[in-house]
C-alpha cells in the first residue's frame, strides 16, 4: 500500500501537530524546520509539493488550561495560535497549510470519519476504567504501568507519589482514574493486517531502530483504545453517541486527511485528498511512535483508507542529558537563538550537527563553533572573499572566457570544482531522499572547503599582478593581448574566479532548503533570480550555469564571527 503513496505525483509531508498548551520551543521548531527543509528540496527537485503543520486544540488539557485561565478554550486557544504562526514565519517555515482541530473543515471530517469507521463495524461502546495522563493525553494500560513500576524499581525511580499515586511512565506527573462509558475502536482486530503491513513495505518506519521497537510492541499483542471522552466537551462531538467527543488523540491523527480535504462536500476538495493521500511522510518525534504507526494506519485500515508512505521518528534533542521540554524548564526559544545565530545559522546547526533520526546533545558552546567554523569560516568566508576578489580584479562582473580558452585552461590547470559539483547532485539527493540531512550537508561543505583551497591554491592575488605586468608589457611593445595564442594571466585569473562563484551558485542551490534565507541572498549578489525558480534542482546545479557578465555585489558578511563570551 505504501507504494501508492511512491506512485503518486504529490510530494505531502506533515509535521505532528501541536499543543496549544505551550508556545513553541527548540523541539517543536526542530521537527519543523526538519519537514520544512525536505519540502523546500522536494519543491526545488521538481515535485509538487504539500506541507501542512498546524495545532492540536482540543482535550482534556487545553479545557484545564482555559479554565485556569478563566477563559473559554476557544478564546485560549486563540490566543496561543498567532505564537506558533509568527514563530514559524520567522523561521521560514514555508508550509502550505496550517490546520487548527477547531476548524470546521477539520471537525465535519472527523465526524465522517467516525462514521466510516462505526459502518465497518470496528466500533462498540463499553465501559472504560483505567489510567489517565491528562498532560500526555493518553490512557495506559495496567500491564504498561506494571512494567514501567518493575523497570522505575531497577533504576530506583519512582513510580508513585508520597500519596501513593500512579506516576505517568512518559512524563512523570500523577496519572488520574478513569472510569467512563466510552465508545471503544477494535485495535485489536490490526494485530495481523499492521505487521503483514510493516513486512511489505519495510520503510514505513523510520529509522530502523523505531521500525524494531513497533514491531515488538505490536507484536505482543494489541488492545481495544478508547476512542471517545464522557467527562468533558471539549473535542469533537460523535454524531452517533451523544455526549461523547472524540478522545483528542484520534481527533487529531485525523487531521492528516482532513487537512487535504477528507470529510468535504466540495468536489475540488475531494479530488485533492484523492491526489495528495496517501502522504509521503509524516516527521515525528520518537515519542507519538505509536500513535502514528500503530494506532494511526489501522484506523485508517478500519476506515478503509490507505496508510501513510513514512513516518520518521526523529530522536530528542538533549540539554545537559535530560529532554528538553516545557515541564522541566529547560526549553529555550528558538527565535532568542535565532537573534544570535541568524535563522539560517539556526536551522543549520539543528539540521547538521544532530545526526536525523538519533538524540542529539545540543550546545550554546557547540552551536557557536558549527557556526564558526562552517557557516563564518567556511562559506560565509568563501563568498565574501570570491565577491571582494570579482570587485577588485575583473570589475565586479563574473568574468567571462573564450570557450576555447576555457577548454585549454582546463586541461592545462584542471578544476576541481567542477569535477567535484559534478557528482554532488546524486549524493545530496541520496542523502536528502534518506532523511540524512548532515550526510547532504557534508557534501556540500566538501565542495566549500574545496572552493577555500583552491583559492590558496590557485592565488588569484599573483595572477591578477601577472596579469597587470603582461598588459603594462604588451602596451610597451604595442601589441594586443587579445592576439595572444597561449592563454593569458588574466585568463587564468578569469578562469578561476569563474569557477570559484560558480561553485558557489551551485552550493548556494545546495544550501537552500536549509538556509533559504542566505541562498536568496547569495542569488541576490550574483546577479541571479529566485533561488527557488528554476526545472530542477539537478539541471540547476550543472556546471556553466553562471551567465558572464552579472554584476556582483560584496555586501555585508553572511555570517559574521561570533565569540561565546560575548553571548
Ligand atoms: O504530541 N526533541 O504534540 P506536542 C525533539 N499534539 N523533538 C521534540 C522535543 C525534543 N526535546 N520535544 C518535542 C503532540 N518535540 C501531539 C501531536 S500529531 C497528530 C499530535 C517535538 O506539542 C517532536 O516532534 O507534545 C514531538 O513528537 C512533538 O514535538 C510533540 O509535540
Amino acid at each position: 500500500m505504501a507504494d501508492a503513496a511512491a506512485e503518486n505525483s504529490s510530494y505531502y509531508l506533515t509535521t505532528p501537530i501541536y499543543y496549544v498548551n505551550g508556545v513553541p520551543h527548540l523541539g517543536t521548531a526542530y521537527t519543523t524546520i526538519a519537514a520544512d527543509a525536505l519540502a523546500r528540496f522536494e519543491r526545488m527537485d521538481g515535485r509538487d509539493t504539500w506541507f501542512l503543520t498546524g495545532l492540536d486544540e482540543h482535550g482534556q488539557k487545553v479545557a484545564q488550561a482555559a479554565e485556569a485561565k478563566g477563559v473559554s478554550p476557544q478564546e485560549w486557544v486563540d490566543s496561543v495560535a498567532p505564537q506558533f504562526l509568527d514563530a514559524w514565519e520567522a523561521l521560514s517555515i514555508s508550509n502550505d497549510d496550517f490546520i487548527r482541530t477547531t476548524e470546521q473543515r477539520h471537525i465535519q471530517g472527523v465526524q465522517r470519519f467516525f462514521e466510516q469507521m462505526r459502518a465497518n463495524g470496528y466500533i462498540y461502546q463499553d465501559t472504560y476504567e483505567g489510567f489517565y495522563c491528562v498532560p500526555e493525553e493518553t490512557f495506559f494500560t495496567d500491564e504498561q504501568l506494571a512494567d514501567f513500576a518493575a523497570a522505575a524499581a531497577v533504576e530506583g525511580c519512582p513510580s508513585t507519589d508520597e500519596s501513593g499515586a500512579k506516576l505517568c511512565p512518559d512524563c512523570g506527573r500523577p496519572l488520574s482514574f478513569v472510569q467512563e462509558d466510552n465508545l471503544f475502536f477494535k485495535l485489536s482486530a490490526f494485530q495481523d493486517r499492521l505487521l503483514a503491513y510493516y513486512e511489505e513495505n519495510p520503510g514505513f518506519i523510520c529509522p530502523e531502530i523505531r521500525r524494531n521497537e513497533v514491531l515488538s510492541f505490536v507484536r505482543g499483542g494489541l488492545k481495544d483504545l478508547s476512542i471517545s471522552r464522557t467527562t468533558f466537551n471539549w473535542g469533537v462531538p460523535i454524531p452517533f453517541a451523544p455526549g461523547h467527543v472524540s478522545y483528542v488523540w484520534v481527533d487529531a491523527l485525523i487531521n492528516y486527511i482532513t487537512a487535504v480535504g477528507y470529510g468535504s462536500d466540495d468536489p475540488v476538495k475531494q479530488a485533492e485528498f484523492a491526489k495528495r493521500w496517501p502522504c509521503q511522510v509524516h516527521f515525528v518525534g520518537k515519542d507519538i511512535i505509536r500513535f502514528h504507526c500503530v494506532i494511526w494506519p489501522a484506523m485508517l485500515m478500519a476506515a478503509g483508507i490507505e496508510p501513510p508512505g513514512k513516518v520518521f521518528a526523529h530522536g530528542f534533542l538533549l540539554t545537559k542529558g535530560e529532554k528538553m521540554s516545557k515541564s522541566k524548564g529547560n526549553a529555550t526559544s528558538p527565535l532568542e537563538l535565532a537573534k544570535i545565530f541568524s535563522v539560517d545559522g539556526y536551522r543549520y546547526y539543528f539540521l547538521t550537527d544532530v545526526q536525523f533520526g538519533a538524540d542529539g546533545s545540543i550546545s550554546l558552546e557547540r552551536m557557536v563553533q558549527v557556526y564558526n567554523a562552517d557557516l563564518a569560516n567556511s562559506w560565509g568566508n568563501l563568498c565574501s572573499r570570491a565577491f571582494n576578489m570579482t570587485s577588485k580584479y575583473c570589475a565586479g562582473r563574473v568574468p567571462e572566457l573564450w570557450e576555447k580558452t576555457a577548454a585549454r585552461l582546463t586541461q592545462e590547470m584542471g578544476n576541481p570544482l567542477a569535477e567535484l559539483a559534478e557528482g554532488l547532485y546524486e549524493r545530496y539527493a541520496r542523502a536528502m531522499n534518506a532523511i540524512d540531512y548532515s550526510s547532504a550537508y557534508a557534501a556540500v561543505m566538501e565542495l566549500c572547503d574545496r572552493a577555500n583551497l583552491y583559492i590558496e591554491e590557485s592565488t588569484p592575488w599573483t595572477l591578477a599582478k601577472q596579469a597587470a605586468a603582461e598588459a603594462e608589457e604588451a602596451a610597451a611593445a604595442g601589441v594586443s593581448l587579445d592576439d595572444a595564442t597561449a592563454p593569458t594571466a588574466a585568463d587564468r585569473l578569469s578562469f578561476v574566479l569563474y569557477n570559484i562563484l560558480e561553485s558557489i551558485r551551485i552550493m548556494a542551490l545546495f544550501f537552500a532548503p536549509v538556509m533559504p534565507n542566505t541562498s536568496a541572498e547569495v542569488f541576490g549578489r550574483l546577479g541571479l533570480g529566485d533561488v527557488f525558480g528554476g526545472d530542477g534542482l539537478q539541471a540547476a546545479t550543472r556546471w556553466g550555469g553562471l551567465p558572464a557578465g552579472n554584476e556582483v555585489i560584496i555586501g555585508e558578511p553572511l555570517f559574521p564571527r561570533l565569540k561565546e563570551e560575548e553571548l
